[in-house]
């Protein structure tokens, strides 16, 4: 299996899961995509969004490992184009839950273009810098593959993105990188505009020739990147979306934990219709109440809030 080198993370209140419970997980979600068993793949997906973990972990670690391990063996003529197929159609339905999970905080107001250049069809590097920017509260237009550059510019000039991103994988697609974005330039005025993928990190040299803004060698890595460069730290997260997410992890948390409503609220003193309310984010709950359900859960109170 290819590895990627340790994602440094943003700090927040989630625990962070040992390599073992990762390997686990993602060898779980793995043996279901090659059983073509997409039941089970998706109740891989919902362990790691149980255990909390960060969605860039779960994509990094779980979907995308999981994904390199298929190209790989279909790229040894050890699994068929349909098999290959079927796995990465699952996956990308799976992002898909993810997307309706982790609802963004914030809206930023900010709006990008993502997409792999034309003859590239390896979209999940793409994918992932396209749905990471949407939990920063970005909108964002993901393209997959196959647009070709003209059409990319035409769709850049009707949006005017404050951010076109594209990715390119094969050594081969740099010419057509370089064209995409030169497109783009042509379009617009002064779009931002980010280059990464596989081949953009095994040629650097001609990377820096195509003139683009940015030259990311990381999903995570750019996505901090871009959100310092728009400033998106001062947007204001709205009251709904902090009890949104705080009745999420104490859900997470009683789930863990394998215990009903009824027997959170009783180990925790409130009353079961609260504890409801909280768990669907319409609560405007005191910190009196957060403490009761951290005791009762053994979490720190900054790991619901944070
Ligand atoms: C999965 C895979 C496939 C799948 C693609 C499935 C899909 N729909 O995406 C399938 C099996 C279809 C496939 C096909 C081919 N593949 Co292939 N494939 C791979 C494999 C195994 C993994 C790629 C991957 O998904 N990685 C996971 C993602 C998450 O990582 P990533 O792309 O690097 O992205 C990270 C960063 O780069 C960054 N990033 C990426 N893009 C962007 C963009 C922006 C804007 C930002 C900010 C960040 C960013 O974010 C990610 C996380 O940090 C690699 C080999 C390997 N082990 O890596 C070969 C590989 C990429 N494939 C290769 C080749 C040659 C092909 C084929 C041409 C083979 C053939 N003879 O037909 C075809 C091309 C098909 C096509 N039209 O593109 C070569 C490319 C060689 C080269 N550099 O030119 C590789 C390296 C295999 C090899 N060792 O030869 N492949």
């Amino acid at each position: 299996m290819t590895t990627w080198p340790n994602h440094p993370l943003p700090k927040s209140g989630r625990p962070s899961p040992s390599a073992g419970e990762l390997r686990r997980v993602c060898d779980r979600y793995l043996q279901a995509l090659l059983k073509g068993d997409e039941a089970e793949a998706a109740k891989a997906v919902r362990e790691a969004v149980s255990n909390d973990w960060r969605p860039a972990t779960i994509y990094l670690d779980v979907l995308a490992k999981a994904m390199v391990t298929i190209g790989d063996m279909w790229h040894a003529g050890g699994l068929s184009v349909a098999h290959e197929h079927q796995a990465t159609q699952v996956t990308l339905r799976q992002a898909s839950v993810l997307r309706q999970l982790f609802q963004p905080l914030r809206q930023t107001g900010l709006h990008a273009i993502v997409s792999a250049v034309e003859p590239d069809g390896h979209i999940f590097g793409p994918m992932i810098f396209a749905d990471l920017l949407y939990y920063e509260g970005w909108n964002v237009d993901f393209l997959g593959a196959g647009t070709p550059p003209v059409d990319l510019a035409k769709l850049a000039d009707e949006r005017q993105p404050d951010l076109v991103a594209l990715s390119a994988t094969l050594n081969t697609s740099l010419g057509l990188l370089s064209e995409c974005v030169q497109a783009v330039r042509s379009a617009m005025s002064e779009p931002y505009v980010v280059i990464g993928g596989l081949a953009v990190k095994a040629e650097p040299k001609k990377a820096a020739e195509i003139g683009a803004d940015l030259i990311a060698h990381d999903a995570v890595e750019a996505v901090s990147h871009v959100g310092e460069r728009f400033d998106v730290s001062g947007t204001a997260v709205p009251l709904e979306a902090i009890l949104r997410r705080v009745g999420e992890r104490v859900k997470a948390k009683r789930i863990a934990r394998g215990w009903s409503q009824q027997q959170l609220a009783d180990a925790s003193g409130l009353d079961r219709t609260y504890l409801s309310g909280v768990e669907h984010g319409r609560q405007n709950l005191t910190l009196g109440a957060v403490k009761k359900l951290g005791d009762a859960l053994n979490t720190p109170v900054s790991e619901f809030v944070s």
